[in-house]
């Protein structure tokens, strides 16, 4: 942050916040808690038809700011978490999808932890923070970090666990031998390992997330003599939905609500939207055709209200330590999903289903509870709204803007919008009240969210809108970067972490 930006913040927001600055008012903790796969279907955000139980988020939004138009970075954990990190957006960075490595191909990129270790901070995660499976969380960036198993038959504890990081834990005795098995469909869908979903005997504890959680709350019962910055990333509601049987409970099968779905929904959808429904729309095919859409719903909204609970164990925690009157809380999900929405399932898409997330920020002695902001925001603004709060020097030309005038005055700065990207050339633009989608190929989407919250009619032809589109695709980068190189090029030696570039192959 240059001096001036310092000025303007104590200018205007009163904040003390200078280079010199060493107390906990200058370099408060940070509790950063992410949530996989959750879309908008929270209490709080009024998503889902009906009654969604969760009370802790719920009661997390009404202590501090909630933004009820927040937005994914991409429609995909690794490019999404790799953009909201990096502070750099998929365009710049060619990360966009779970293929490609973000080290490799950004070795001189400061990550938002190491960005806090460099500004003296103790830095410490659980989970999945970065995208999960070997080779997209390079520990150095940890000064602790507790890996997971992740309650899927995908993710057993391998080489990953040999990491030679100082402080890293594996939780010891989980009953490996026990991962659940209850498949519910038969048919292999494209990764038969995660569709699956089921009530589960086991207690929170005993789940993946019950274990990193309590990680979680060991860190914060210790004393730690600097500033933390502390990010626990809960896997679900991420596939498969297990859950303990009590969350099932909350959602008897008769009362589940599913989504409308208007059987000509895609008909005024370009064909490069068409074909984004399409992937791996059969499986939503599949669980229609079965009878197994309602059960998958109630299985994803059990899954929703068991990581509340897990958030709200967390919370508990921070609550009775000795941090919890100077620790900002930011809470987020990676993206959304479509439950059968626009004829498709998971998330891979640009429409409001898969980018609209959860977003909480709770800063003590700036947010106000109750304030709730409207204005369109983007995931890829946290690291700059952490630098700024957190009076760290910005490492890298971050792409995103920072939430601090927004914590201020959420009716500040209306013309705001926040830009998603899924592959390369293809990008959303949300503001307050709109989406325009714009393909790789030109073909185009409006929506106009007044009138239209379901985007179910496509103005992109309206004359009328001419002027607002023009003005939202202004926000559209100019510039692609080119696919970022995954295992065609490089080798991953998950002992040493580091990649190795293949030997080109030359053909005779
Ligand atoms: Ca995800």
């Amino acid at each position: 942050m240059s001096s001036l930006q310092y000025l303007f913040l104590i200018m205007t927001f009163g904040l003390i916040v200078s280079p010199d600055c060493h107390s906990a008012e200058c370099h408060p903790n940070v509790l950063f808690i992410s949530v996989d796969d959750m879309n908008d279907w929270v209490g709080c955000l009024g998503g889902y038809a009906a009654e969604v139980h969760t009370p802790n988020i719920d009661k997390l939004a009404a202590r501090g700011m909630l933004f009820r138009n927040a937005h994914c970075p991409a429609p995909v954990c690794n490019p999404s978490r790799t953009a909201i990190l990096t502070g750099l957006r998929p365009s710049t960075t060619g990360i966009y999808d779970n293929g490609a490595w973000w080290r490799p191909a950004l070795p001189d990129v400061v990550s938002l932890p190491e960005c806090f270790q460099q500004g003296g901070y103790l830095v410490a995660g659980g989970g999945k923070v970065f995208h999960h499976t070997p080779g997209f969380n390079p520990p150095e960036q940890w000064n602790e970090y507790f890996l997971q198993v992740f309650d899927d038959h995908w993710h057993r504890p391998g080489p990953l666990d040999t990491v030679p990081i100082k402080g890293i834990h594996w939780p010891a005795g989980f009953p490996l031998n026990e991962l659940p098995n209850v498949r519910t469909t038969k048919r292999p869908p494209a990764n038969p390992k995660e569709f699956d979903w089921g009530a589960m005997s086991k207690s929170d504890r005993e789940m993946g997330d019950g274990q990193m959680v309590d990680w979680a709350k060991r860190f914060l019962m210790q004393s730690h003599d600097q500033p933390f910055f502390l990010a626990a990333g809960i896997f679900r509601p991420h596939l498969p939905w297990y859950a303990p049987k009590k969350y099932f409970d909350l959602y008897p099968l008769d009362e589940v609500e599913l989504p409308v779905v208007p059987e000509n929904d895609l008909a005024d959808i370009p064909t490069a939207g068409q074909k984004m429904a399409e992937y791996r729309g059969d499986e939503w095919e599949y669980l229609k055709a079965n009878n197994h859409w309602r059960k998958a719903v109630q299985a994803y909204l059990a899954s929703i209200s068991f990581a509340d609970a897990m958030v709200g164990k967390l919370l508990t925690a921070l609550e009775k330590s000795p941090y919890r009157d100077n620790t900002i809380i930011v809470l987020w999900s990676d993206h959304g999903w479509h439950l059968g929405e626009k004829h498709h399932w998971h998330k891979f898409t640009l429409w409001e289903e898969a980018t609209r997330v959860p977003l909480v920020v709770n800063v003590p002695n700036l947010t106000k509870a109750g304030h709730t902001c409207d204005r369109a925001v983007s995931l890829i603004d946290l690291y700059p709204t952490l630098v700024d709060l957190c009076g760290l020097d910005t490492p890298n030309n971050l792409d995103g803007q920072s939430l601090l005038p927004l914590l201020n005055d959420p009716q500040f700065q209306p013309d705001r919008t926040a830009l998603i990207t899924h592959g390369r050339g293809n990008h959303a633009v949300r503001s307050q009240n709109r989406r325009y989608i714009r393909y790789a190929d030109n073909s185009e989407e409006l929506y106009d969210h007044r009138i239209d919250p379901h985007e179910w009619t496509n103005l992109a032809a309206d004359t009328e809108y001419g002027d607002i589109k023009s003005l939202l695709r202004a926000q559209i980068p100019v510039n692609n970067a080119p696919q970022a190189a995954g295992k065609s090029r490089y080798k991953f030696d998950p002992k040493s972490y580091t990649w190795r570039t293949k030997p080109i192959k030359i053909k005779p």
